[in-house]
Formats: structure tokens, C-alpha cells, sequence
């Protein structure tokens, strides 16, 4: 009864200091430093409260065991350290039911809890829109990206980096960089691909990524939901340039983005990349000669 009510006097403290840290956080802070949170910003996607909420909060669960477990770590140093005069082994415990039930139980149901919440949250963000108003296949080529802009019948090719040589040591020539034009507010499904090897379509901001493997096709769906330009880039080591396979995600109004699908028009890149230069060409339904000729 004691031990009750002296909790309870500990929870009003506890609680009353996390609220007001907690009430000083700024965005970038209460989403545990994830980038693309700003102070007055709209997320950047209709997915990303969801994520910056599970990593947070998964991180204040962790600390509160953290502090459980060092404390009582610290607690046994110091009490049971070794007394002057003592000699030998201290008293040895084993098969104690309670503690031992006690360590079994409690992870489990931490890994549980975690794997319930990752899952309901990875449902939410795997689920594809029934109608999407827009349809992008990204494609990955070492070492840059191609996109074919379904819905709008039109394409743009990207470039690996470019080596900026008049900049300072390192730096890239921005105007180069392929660019991923997506209008905001719309619902918008990635058809992602790859021409050669394993990719991964990454867009920091985002909070999400995903691999892009050959012969296969996994999408992406999601809502951009603010203005801006986004970094992206490969993933996934794929050879020598990797480190090159950069992109933009560039989200505008809805006006600004039928003028880029326009422009793109104008320079004639009317249609859709096909896979003519795929470099998995030895499987079977592929051109790949069966039988060789001559014999
Ligand atoms: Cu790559």
C-alpha cells in the first residue's frame, strides 16, 4: 500500500517535467531529428506524421526502459559492491521464478507492441490508392533514373551526376540532376523499376524508401502535401558510380505541374522509355536465342 502511493507521488513529477519538455520541442525535435519537419510547415507527405510518430515514440519507450535498466544496473553496483573485509563469492541466486518470468515477459511484450505498431503503420503505407490521379514509372539505370510519366503519356530521361568543374572540389552540376516533377495534393502511385541491378528509389524527406529490382515492380503511393524540392538518391551500392545516382523531387501547384508535362511535350519527349536497352536479356521470353543457329 506504502509502495503504491509513493509511485503515484513519483508519476505527477515525471509527467509534469515531460509535458513541459516536451511543450518547449520544436518540429524537428518532437519528430526525433527526422529530417523534412518544419516549425509551419505542412508535412511533406500525407505518410510522414505517421512515421516521424512511430520512430518517436518508439524512441521514448526505449529510453524509459534504457532508464529502468541502467538504473538498476547502477543500483546493484553500488549496493552489493564488495565491503572491506569481504572475501570470496557474495551469495548466489539462481531459479528466482518472479525475476526470471519477469525479464521473459516484459521483452516480449515489447516486441510484440513493436511489431504490432510497425505493422498497422506499414499496412497504412504499403495500402495503393483504388484510383490514382496521377501514374509515374521511375526507372533505375546505373547509375540515374529515368520517368515516364503515365497518365500524361510523356517522359524524361535522366544523367548520372556531372562532376561541377568550375565549383568547389566535389560538387555536382545542379541543373544535370534528373528531376521528378509531382503535382502536390494529388494521390500519386510510383510504378519503381530497374533496367539493369538492384536499385532503391529513396527520397529523404519522404521518410520512405524502396527497392527497385529487376523484372519486378513495387510501387509506391503517396500524397505530396507540401511545396518544395526534395533530395533523392539510390539506396542500394550498384556499382561504380552509385554515389552519382542522384535525383530531385520537385512538388508544385497543380498549374506549374501541367506546364512542366507541357514543356516536356514541346521537347518532344511524347511517349514512354521502353525497356529496349534492359540489360537482363538472358532470361526465358526475352530475346535471348533458345537454339543456336547453325547447328
Ligand atoms: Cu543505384
Amino acid at each position: 500500500m506504502r509502495k503504491n502511493h509513493r509511485l503515484r507521488w513519483a508519476a505527477i513529477p515525471i509527467a509534469a517535467s515531460l509535458a513541459i519538455v516536451l511543450a518547449g520541442c520544436t518540429q524537428a525535435q518532437l519528430h526525433g531529428f527526422l529530417p523534412g519537419f518544419e516549425e509551419g510547415q505542412p508535412a511533406v507527405t500525407n505518410q510522414t506524421d505517421r512515421i516521424g510518430g512511430l520512430w518517436t515514440t518508439s524512441w521514448i519507450v526505449l529510453l524509459v526502459i534504457g532508464l529502468i535498466t541502467w538504473g538498476l544496473m547502477i543500483w546493484t553496483v553500488v549496493v552489493y559492491r564488495r565491503r572491506k573485509g569481504q572475501t570470496g563469492l557474495p551469495v548466489q541466486l539462481r531459479y528466482n521464478m518472479p525475476i526470471e518470468i519477469f525479464y521473459t515477459v516484459v521483452p516480449l511484450i515489447l516486441v510484440l507492441g513493436f511489431f504490432a505498431f510497425t505493422a498497422r503503420d506499414q499496412a497504412a503505407i504499403e495500402a495503393r490508392f483504388e484510383s490514382p490521379d496521377v501514374k509515374i514509372e521511375v526507372i533505375g539505370k546505373q547509375w540515374a533514373w529515368d520517368f515516364n510519366y503515365v497518365t500524361d503519356d510523356v517522359y524524361s530521361a535522366g544523367i548520372q551526376g556531372q562532376p561541377d568543374l568550375n565549383g568547389p572540389k566535389g560538387s555536382l552540376v545542379e541543373s544535370e540532376i534528373p528531376t521528378l516533377v509531382l503535382p502536390i495534393g494529388k494521390k500519386i502511385e510510383l510504378a519503381l523499376e530497374s533496367r539493369d541491378v538492384i536499385h532503391s528509389f529513396w527520397v529523404i524527406d519522404f521518410l520512405y524508401k524502396k527497392d527497385m529490382i529487376p523484372d519486378k515492380t513495387n510501387y509506391m503511393s503517396v500524397i505530396p502535401e507540401r511545396i518544395g524540392t526534395y533530395s533523392g538518391k539510390c539506396a542500394e551500392l550498384c556499382g561504380e558510380y552509385h554515389s552519382l545516382m542522384l535525383f530531385k523531387v520537385k512538388v508544385v501547384s497543380e498549374a506549374d505541374y501541367d506546364a512542366y508535362i507541357q514543356s516536356l511535350r514541346v521537347a518532344g519527349n511524347e511517349g514512354q522509355l521502353d525497356n529496349d536497352y534492359k540489360r537482363n536479356q538472358n532470361l526465358p521470353g526475352t530475346s535471348a536465342p533458345t537454339v543456336q543457329e547453325g547447328n
